[in-house]
C-alpha cells in the first residue's frame, strides 16, 4: 500500500497545482522584488516587473540566476529576510573559491523538513521505524534534513553522520534499523563491510534506504538492494533550493517526484537559455515559490536531465525527474564532495607547477578514488627527483586543503602529459555513472 505523507497535495489535481503554483509565485517575485536588490536589477536590466508575472506561464520572463550570481553576491546577497529573521545556515561542499551560503527561517526549515517527510514516507517510513540517518551532519545539508524529516515523520532518530562504518553496522543491528540515509556509494560500502564482518541480511531489519547526493546507476541499486535486503529510493536537491527532498522516489522507481508546490521546474537548453518542451533533455531549473530567507528565482542547476507527467502507479500527480544524467558544467561529485577541476588547477600553480595535469576518478570497492596526475617542469625535474614523494604529498595536503577530500598526487616526467589539439582532457571519469 502506498503511503503519502501529504495525500492532498502529493496527488493534487493538474489544474489545482497549476492554480497554488500561480499563486505563490506570484507572490514571491513581489517578495523578491522588494527584498533582494540583486535580483531586482537583473529584472530591471531585463525590462520585467512584478506586475508582468501573473502566473507560471510568464514565468520565462524572468532572468536566470546561476551559480556565478551566488558567488558574486556572496555571502548576503540574495538574502530576503533580515538575518534577525534566520535561524539557520548551511552550505555546500568544496565550490571554487567562495561557498555557496543558503539561509533559512524557523518556516523554511519547517518546509525543508517536510519535504523530507514525503521522501521517507514514500519509501514506507512511519512513526513505528527506526532511521539511521548516515549523510554528513554540519554544513552540509544530507545529515540534516534527513534527520528533521524523519522526526516529523515520527521515526526513532539515529544521528549516525558518516564513517566509522562498524559502528554504523553495530548499530544498525542492536537498534534494529529499518530505514538507511546515506549516498548510495556509502550504502554500497556498508552491505560490503556488513558481510566482510560474517553478518547476513538475516542479521539486520532494515527494509528500505534513501539514497542520493550523487548520480547512481540501476546497477549499483540492485546491488545495493540485494546485499542488505531492501528497496533502494532515490532523493535528489541541492543546497541552493534547501537540501534533500526537492524531488524523491516512490514505489515505481522510475524517477523522482518533484515537490511542485514549493518549486516550479523548467527544463531548458544550457547553450541558449530557450526553454523545451516537456520530455525533453536538458537542464533543470528550479523556482523556489515558498521559501522566504533564500528565495532563488529561475536557479540553474547544471544537472541535465528530463522531466515526464506520466501517470505513476503511485498515484502522485507530482511531475517526475528522471535521474540526473550529466552536467552541463565540469563539476565532478567525488565522495559526495562537489569538486571542480579549476580548483585542482589553482592548487598547483599556486605551488609553482605549470597547468600540465589529468584528473582521474573511479570508483573501486563501491568508494570514489582521485589519482591526479602532475608534470613536472623541465628546469626543476633533476632536482624533484630526490624527493619526489615528499612534494606529492605536500601537494596532497594543498589539494585536500582546498577540495575536503584527499587525492593521491602522481609527479610524471615532463611532457609526459598528452597534449591535446583541441581542449584539453583534464579529467578521466572511469566511474561510469550514466546508467
Ligand atoms: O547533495 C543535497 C542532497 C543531500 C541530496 C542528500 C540528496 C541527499 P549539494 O551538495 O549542493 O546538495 O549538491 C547538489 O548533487 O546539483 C546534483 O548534481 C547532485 N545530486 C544530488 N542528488 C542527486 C541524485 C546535495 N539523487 C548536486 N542523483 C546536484 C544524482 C545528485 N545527483
Amino acid at each position: 500500500m502506498e503511503r503519502y505523507w501529504n495525500k492532498e497535495i502529493e496527488c493534487m489535481s493538474r489544474e489545482d497545482m497549476k492554480k497554488l503554483q500561480d499563486e505563490r509565485l506570484v507572490a514571491q517575485v513581489k517578495h523578491v522584488y522588494a527584498n533582494v536588490p540583486y535580483y531586482k536589477k537583473l529584472m530591471d536590466e531585463k525590462g520585467v516587473t512584478p506586475d508582468d508575472i501573473r502566473s507560471t506561464a510568464d514565468l520565462h520572463k524572468l532572468p536566470f540566476l546561476t551559480k556565478a550570481d551566488l558567488r558574486e553576491a556572496y555571502p548576503y546577497g540574495l538574502l530576503a529576510k533580515p538575518l534577525s529573521e534566520c535561524v539557520r545556515i548551511q552550505s555546500t561542499s568544496g565550490t571554487t573559491g567562495k561557498r555557496v551560503v543558503a539561509f533559512y527561517t524557523q518556516h523554511d526549515i519547517d518546509l525543508w523538513e517536510d519535504c523530507c517527510a514525503r521522501a521517507i514516507t514514500a519509501a514506507g517510513g512511519t512513526k513505528d521505524d527506526v532511521c539511521q540517518v548516515c549523510y554528513g551532519y554540519g554544513l552540509f545539508t544530507g545529515g540534516p534534513g534527513l534527520n528533521g524529516g524523519s522526526h516529523k515523520v515520527g521515526c526513532l532518530t539515529l544521528p549516525m553522520s558518516s564513517g566509522n562504518t562498524e559502528r554504523q553496522i553495530q548499530f544498525m543491528i542492536d537498534l534494529q534499523s529499518t530505514i538507511l540515509c546515506c549516498t548510495p556509494s556509502y550504502a554500497a560500502y556498508i552491505g560490503e563491510t556488513l558481510h566482510e564482518m560474517g553478518y547476513t541480511t538475516d542479521d539486520i531489519k532494515l527494509k528500505a534506504g534513501i539514497f542520493g547526493a550523487e548520480p547512481w546507476t540501476e546497477e549499483m541499486r540492485r546491488e545495493i538492494e540485494k546485499s542488505l535486503g531492501i528497496k533502494a529510493y532515490d532523493i535528489y536537491g541541492l543546497t541552493e533550493t534547501s537540501g534533500p527532498g526537492v524531488s524523491f522516489e516512490c514505489s515505481e522507481q522510475t524517477g523522482m517526484h518533484i515537490n511542485e508546490d514549493h518549486f516550479i521546474a523548467e527544463i531548458i537548453d544550457p547553450d541558449t537559455g530557450e526553454v523545451l518542451p516537456e520530455g525533453s533533455k536538458g537542464e533543470l531549473v528550479f523556482t523556489s515559490i515558498t521559501k522566504e530567507a533564500f528565495p532563488l528565482l529561475r536557479y540553474r542547476t547544471r544537472d541535465i536531465c528530463v522531466l515526464t507527467r506520466e501517470k505513476c502507479s503511485c498515484g502522485r500527480t507530482l511531475v517526475k525527474m528522471s535521474k540526473p544524467l550529466g552536467r552541463s558544467d565540469d563539476m565532478l561529485i567525488i565522495r559526495g564532495v562537489n569538486v571542480f577541476p579549476s580548483q585542482i588547477e589553482t592548487v598547483l600553480i599556486e605551488q609553482g607547477y605549470a597547468p600540465n595535469y589529468q584528473i582521474e576518478v573511479d570508483r573501486v570497492n563501491n568508494s570514489d578514488t582521485l589519482d591526479i596526475n602532475v608534470e613536472m617542469s623541465d628546469d626543476k625535474f633533476s632536482d624533484m627527483v630526490k624527493d619526489i614523494q615528499q612534494k606529492e604529498r605536500e601537494l596532497a595536503a594543498a589539494i585536500k586543503t582546498m577540495l575536503g577530500i584527499s587525492p593521491k598526487v602522481h609527479l610524471v616526467p615532463p611532457k609526459t602529459i598528452a597534449r591535446s589539439e583541441g581542449k584539453a582532457v583534464r579529467v578521466i571519469d572511469k566511474r561510469k555513472l550514466q546508467g
